[in-house]
């Protein structure tokens, strides 16, 4: 595995010692947005610490070939400034990584961030001390703070996950995980390829390695849902257009259940109104749906009916449309039929494709089911199955993450009692709101399990954790209040909250990360909080009522707010 970046403890800075109101954990999104808030706009003393070389997140780390975003790049950018929002101007509908980190790196720059950011530098210890009432934290350079407050913008699909096929050090070509990508160019022409995993970072690297490798095996488990990005330049006078209306946009997406719009401006053509059933139309009125959806592109497939996430019957028309679309554009009908999906439409991430069905009918190109023929382990010339061996030069790794706990259960965290947090998880995570967990006072983590996070549009998500979270730091301290924990009944409503929704959800109806479901051994539990709206409402309520279920410098704030329209 290429380890370059994987948090290099590099460069000369003697490790430092610092008392702070508040330690940030991760330059991604959230970590940017959480120093802006409580630096610029409150004044408090911070740090933020990152393992990477530079500042992005998911976006440093995804450099992988034809990594791009699934959110429109309207929708996906900071909206804490005004000015950084009519400023910065998008060139596509869908922005590539490095666009993104362009952007990232323009933010830190703008908002001189990095002086308070400690790159190639790693958080490996967060311990409680009651005395002091502050997080005591080290890092794997030596560094020592003591902060009132900890926030853990770790990232909820972080930490990449491997299965643990044997043979994988005995490989004798490169190896790649999408999410740890070097910060140098691969070149692939010539070269022999697998790429393993077909989810959103396998479809997005095979399409693009597929354009220059002599051979590629796409090896794939389990066939995806799959709909065209169709991706464009920005047209002419659109963004001018949003950023007219940027601020009201931006509260009308805290409102919707993913935080974002499939119509960006709400007098763009209306393609698809998620108004009908499936069901209820005719053969003729639904292709003509699914297909004007398919067309327009990206999530808004979702929204060709009111039901292709809630009946099965209704998923089993989208899929069908589906099998019909990939007969219609791969050649060879047996690799047409493994492509086609078979699970519950929506039950593993929707991806979007930029050429990759198109791709399988290119001769060196091809399509290795996995499922049928399982990957038993690595050699020292490619990738073993039952049935034979595939000679590589280069192993692509596209198998996911260990999604919202992994990057937390890495860290030594303790709260009261020298309570581990790793061990309070280890039957699935416990929360409340999926931003604070009982038993570690004065530690707020952005995205987060029980959080809708990547759910929803994890920008969006993100920024209003962010700010919810500094405006209750605002409430603490003007209450002079030393500790904040949670009631233990708000936590278990919560949990039984996210548990119910996910059990009655399609997320469960498929093996995916939604649900821990993707990591050998990982306990199956529910982790995101499904309605992005619902939640953002829940918030707005808990900070009207003065904070109910959270604990006080010891006292208890009675719990179980109700929230009037924010139902199931
Ligand atoms: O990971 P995944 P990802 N043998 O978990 C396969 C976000 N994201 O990195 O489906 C063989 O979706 C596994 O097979 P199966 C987005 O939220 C966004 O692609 O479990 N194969 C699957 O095909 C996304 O959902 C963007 O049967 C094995 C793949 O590996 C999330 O990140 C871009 C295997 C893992 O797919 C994660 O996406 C990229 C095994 N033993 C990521 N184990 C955009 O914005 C696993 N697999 C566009």
């Amino acid at each position: 595995m290429d380890r370059q970046d994987e948090g290099s403890v590099s460069g000369g800075r003697a490790p430092e010692s610092a008392t702070l109101d508040a330690l940030i954990v991760g330059a991604g999104f959230a970590g940017l947005a959480a120093l802006y808030r409580l630096r610029d706009e409150r004044g408090h003393s911070v740090r933020l610490i990152e393992a990477a070389d530079g500042p992005g997140g998911v976006w440093y780390w995804n450099a992988y070939p034809g990594a791009r975003c699934d959110v429109e790049s309207l929708q996906y950018a900071l909206s804490f400034s005004d000015e950084l929002s009519q400023e910065w101007n998008w060139t596509e509908r869908f922005a590539l990584q490095g666009e993104i980190r362009a952007y990232i790196d323009h933010v830190v720059e703008r908002f001189d961030i990095a002086k308070d950011m400690r790159f190639g530098t790693r958080v490996i210890k967060a311990h409680w001390d009651e005395g002091s009432a502050r997080w005591r934290v080290e890092t794997d350079r030596g560094d020592r703070y003591e902060v009132r407050y900890l926030i853990m913008a770790t990232g909820p699909l972080s930490t990449p996950y491997i299965p643990s096929w044997p043979g994988q050090d005995r490989f004798g070509g490169e190896i790649y995980h999408t999410g740890r990508w070097p910060h140098r160019p691969v070149d692939f022409t010539g070269k022999r390829v697998a790429v393993i995993g077909t989810g959103s970072s396998g479809v997005q690297a095979a399409t693009e390695i597929g354009k220059t490798a002599a051979n590629l095996y796409v090896m794939q488990r389990t066939a995806h849902h799959i709909v065209p990005a169709a991706n464009r330049p920005m047209h002419e006078g659109e963004q001018e257009a949003v950023k007219a209306q940027y601020a009201h946009l931006r509260l009308s997406w805290l409102m919707t259940p993913a935080g974002m719009s499939w119509r960006t401006l709400p007098s763009d053509e209306v393609i698809v109104t998620g108004e009908e059933s499936a069901l209820d139309v005719s053969a003729e009125e639904r292709d003509a749906a699914f297909e004007r959806a398919w067309n327009y592109g990206g999530t808004a497939f979702h929204r060709a009916f009111n039901d292709l996430l809630t009946d099965e019957r209704a998923s089993a028309l989208a899929n069908d449309f589906l099998e019909r679309k990939i007969a219609s554009i791969v050649d060879d009908p047996e690799t047409a039929r493994l492509l086609t999906p078979r699970q519950y439409y929506g039950s593993k991430r929707l991806i979007l494709d930029s050429g990759y069905y198109a791709m399988f009918n290119r001769p060196e190109v091809e399509l290795i089911d996995v499922k049928a023929d399982p990957i038993e382990a690595f050699t020292s010339r490619g990738v073993r199955t039952a049935k034979g061996e595939y000679e590589v030069d280069v192993i692509v790794c596209a198998t996911g993450y260990d999604a919202l706990t992994g990057s937390l259960d890495r860290i030594d965290i303790r709260g009261r009692g020298g309570a581990s947090l790793k061990e309070a998880w280890s039957g699935g995570p416990r929360s409340y709101l999926g931003v604070m967990v009982r038993g570690f006072p004065n530690l707020f983590i952005v995205s987060g399990p029980q959080s809708p996070s990547a759910l929803a549009n994890v920008l969006v998500a993100n920024e209003y954790q962010v700010g919810w979270i500094a405006d209750l730091i605002d409430y603490l301290c003007s209450k002079a209040v030393r500790t904040i924990d949670v009631d233990s009944e708000a936590q278990e409503s919560w949990v039984q909250r996210v548990n119910q929704l996910g059990e009655a959800s399609i997320y469960t109806k498929g093996a995916n990360w939604y649900w821990g479901a993707n990591v050998e051994g990982k306990s199956p539990t529910f982790l995101c909080y499904i309605g992005f709206g619902d939640y953002v409402e829940r918030c707005e309520a808990i900070t009207a009522q003065g904070y109910p279920g959270f604990v006080l410098d010891g006292s208890s704030l009675s719990a179980g707010v109700e929230v009037a329209g924010a139902g199931t």
